[in-house]
């Protein structure tokens, strides 16, 4: 297995499997304790998971024009507008240069997927809710981050390897650069910066696991990942707010909100012409 992000063999805990709770049971057992979670038995009956394959994207929606980040995912990232029959086919190419579709809202550009996934109905503010998008080549790494939302991430295709920190451990991460959606950590496994790699060496990853094809991780809100796509992968992600970010985590939730709410609307903007760039290409 890939290693990195300072792995102590045995120090993680199991992650828990379990089936995929009702929204009462969710916010009874999941929201306030804010344990990261498999959700099994909830994509079965997804047409995704039938029909959402490699080959299937490039016959069907080839000339979709999507904005691919071309910098690491991280703080740095930068997007190009690339047609996803060309996305498809540099996956698989030997070589390749660094490219992620990552987070993206596909289904504005492909309305009728829509309707192939179904996630749980445990959004709070429903108008803030977007299904985002992600198809990664083996080998992409998104760096140490934290997110301002829970998150739900179903794995349709491919495996990831996700490392976890708990929000306990969060100054120790070095918490930097700060985007509309995340929080990234200034720790940096593949150009290692030695004084802060040695800051960090007591502080392991609490769950580290490989998400298997048709699981969802439920990953609460201010948990710290790292993740790394071991098999060509396609997933979706759901990020929402719930009362209990609000009531618990209030002066650093509020502050989480007002950063995305300032930066969303550059990179609406950054979106918005990237895309008409793409179709006048
Ligand atoms: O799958 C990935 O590469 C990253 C996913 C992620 O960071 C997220 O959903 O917040």
């Amino acid at each position: 297995m890939e290693q990195g992000a300072m792995t102590q063999p045995g120090s993680a805990r199991e992650i828990q499997r379990a089936d995929l709770p009702s929204r009462d049971a969710f916010y009874r057992d999941h929201d306030t304790q804010r344990i990261p979670t498999i959700f099994l038995n909830g994509m079965t009956h997804w047409r995704a998971m039938s029909q959402w394959t490699f080959d299937w994207f490039k016959s069907t929606h080839r000339d979709v024009v999507v904005p691919v980040n071309t910098g690491r995912y991280d703080v740095r990232m930068t997007r190009k507008a690339m047609s996803l029959g060309q996305y498809v086919d540099s996956l698989f190419a030997p070589d390749r240069p660094y490219a992620y579709l990552s987070n993206v809202n596909l289904f504005r550009w492909i309305p009728s997927l829509a309707a192939d996934v179904t996630l749980p109905p445990y959004e709070w503010l429903r108008f803030l809710n977007v299904v985002n998008f992600w198809m990664a080549a083996k080998g992409t790494v998104t760096q140490l981050h934290r997110d301002f939302g829970h998150n739900l991430i179903g794995q349709i295709t491919g495996k990831k390897r996700f490392q976890l920190y708990s929000p306990s451990v969060s100054e120790r991460l070095f918490p930097a650069n700060t985007t509309w959606s995340a929080s990234f950590s200034q720790l940096d496994f593949e150009r290692p910066d030695p004084e802060k790699i040695a800051a960090a060496r007591d502080v392991h990853p609490d769950f580290d696991f490989v998400l298997e094809r048709g699981e969802m991780l439920f990953l609460p809100y201010g948990w710290w990942h790292r993740v790394t796509t071991l098999e060509p992968a396609i997933n979706v992600n759901l990020w929402w707010w719930t009362s209990d970010m609000l009531a618990r985590h209030g002066p650093r939730f509020a502050l989480d909100v007002f950063t995305s709410l300032l930066l969303l609307p550059p990179a609406l903007i950054r979106y918005w012409w990237l895309k008409r760039r793409g179709e006048g290409a």
